[in-house]
């Protein structure tokens, strides 16, 4: 058994070889983090049919059932992303959202607030014509930093559907004018020590142009913003071919790098399991995020180690738990691969121009089978060997779906 015990000596004794410290290795597993999303939760999907999922949360504490149920399985995705107004508590009461998250052993994350979904926003939220728009758009961001408060949540988690689809359609520099003065009016309510994390989007919903289209433009306002704020990476919103793990370096080597929106796509932004078509990719941002993490360049070495790492996706047709523990043990995996990158033997075939054998190198390691790795892990953070297995033994989908029944509600969008 490629995870037995046995398995486990061997590839210790192989990784102590080539210098890879094997219990630093396992210490920073059992400390990785991912946080899930609330709306991942609930019936969500493409923008032709959410399907109705039997057992679907319908209901934030639903969701952090769910959630629970996800961290109980893998034991390192104790955070649940919340969407404001989709997780509002009817009563306004937080706190007890709060104790509910935590009475099941987790807590409540970023706060992402929603500037997209209402008739006023037609024409954009903080970038619109529209006064009325944009004052209503500060109001609600600055709502989302006083929830933040009441949550306990360090992250302010921002994207904007905002943009134009006609050439003309609006002033591009106007809108970007406008931009900059509602993100400078809700940077001032952050809470002390949180962060501000800008997520950009180079399409969709507005198809041509975005208001923030590229990790640039996040960028150059969280420069102008303050130090609170940094840019998200959603693997989902850049270009066919763009190289992410570049941004991901860059970012990190700035301090500007905040956090992630994991998903997977082949075409656009599909929102599909992190890592399910494009391994490799996820491996490489991962092999990025290890380098800062175990290096000594600050502030690389510092914003690896805050970053805020959480899911982004949209489960329509392969249930919602099972797809979210997936996704998680994917994570999972891309680091285990990356924490075991020999990186003075790379850093090495590099300064020697060793094109192929700095290559190999990380080939190499990505081909890793790290499942030893990850059992001693999970037997240590005392959670299931195999996730999925435990899951599905469990009969909690078939208890949920019983229970909750089968709702055509989209995932929040009442
Ligand atoms: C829409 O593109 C989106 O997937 C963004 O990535 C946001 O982060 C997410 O929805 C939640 O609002
Ligand atoms: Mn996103």
């Amino acid at each position: 058994m490629s995870d037995s015990p046995a398995a486990f000596e061997l590839l210790a004794a192989d990784l102590a070889a080539q210098g890879t410290d094997v219990a630093a290795v396992l210490a920073a597993l059992q400390q990785q983090q991912i946080e899930t999303p609330s709306w991942g939760y609930a019936n969500s999907g493409t923008r032709f049919k959410a399907f109705a999922w039997p057992g679907a949360a319908t209901t934030t504490a639903q969701k952090l059932d769910d959630a629970a149920m996800v961290h109980r399985m893998t034991g390192i995705a104790p955070s649940v992303a919340i969407h404001i107004p989709w997780d509002r508590p009817a009563d306004g009461d937080y706190a007890a959202m709060c104790q509910y998250a935590g009475e099941r052993g987790i807590r409540i994350g970023a706060v992402n607030p929603n500037v997209f979904q209402d008739a006023q926003y037609r024409l954009g939220s903080l970038g619109s014509p529209d006064s009325g728009a944009r004052e209503a758009a500060i109001e609600h961001l600055v709502e989302c930093c006083q929830i933040m408060r009441l949550v306990g949540s360090d992250a302010l988690s921002l994207w904007f559907a905002d943009g134009t689809n006609y050439a003309g359609q609006d002033s591009l520099r106007a809108r970007k004018q406008r931009f900059e003065h509602g993100l400078a009016a809700t940077y001032r309510h952050l809470p002390p020590g949180a962060r501000m994390l800008i997520e950009y989007k180079f399409f969709e919903p507005a198809f041509y142009s975005t208001d923030i289209p590229d990790w640039g433009t996040a960028y150059a306002w969280c420069l102008k913003l303050g130090p609170q704020a940094q840019v998200l990476v959603d693997l989902g919103h850049h270009a066919q071919g763009v190289n992410i793990e570049q941004i991901v370096g860059f970012l990190l080597d700035e301090g500007r790098l905040g956090g992630f929106h994991f998903n997977n796509r082949k075409y656009a932004d599909d929102d599909l399991i992190v890592g399910s078509s494009n391994p490799w990719e996820l491996f490489l941002i991962y092999h990025e995020l290890t380098s800062a993490e175990l290096g000594a360049d600050e502030p690389a070495r510092s914003t690896a180690r805050q970053v805020a790492y959480m899911l982004d996706q949209s489960h329509n047709i392969e249930g919602k738990l099972a797809p979210m523990i997936y996704s998680v043990l994917n994570c999972q995996e891309a680091y285990a691969r990356a924490l075991c990158v020999p990186h003075a033997r790379l850093a090495q075939h590099q300064a020697e121009g060793d094109v192929l054998g700095a290559h190999a190198v990380l080939s190499d390691a990505f081909r890793r089978d790290v499942r030893p790795l990850l059992r001693v892990v999970r037997e240590r953070l005392g959670v299931p060997t195999d996730p999925l297995a435990a899951l599905r033994a469990s009969g909690y989908e078939a208890r949920i779906a019983a229970e909750r029944g089968v709702h055509a509600t989209a995932g929040g969008f009442q």
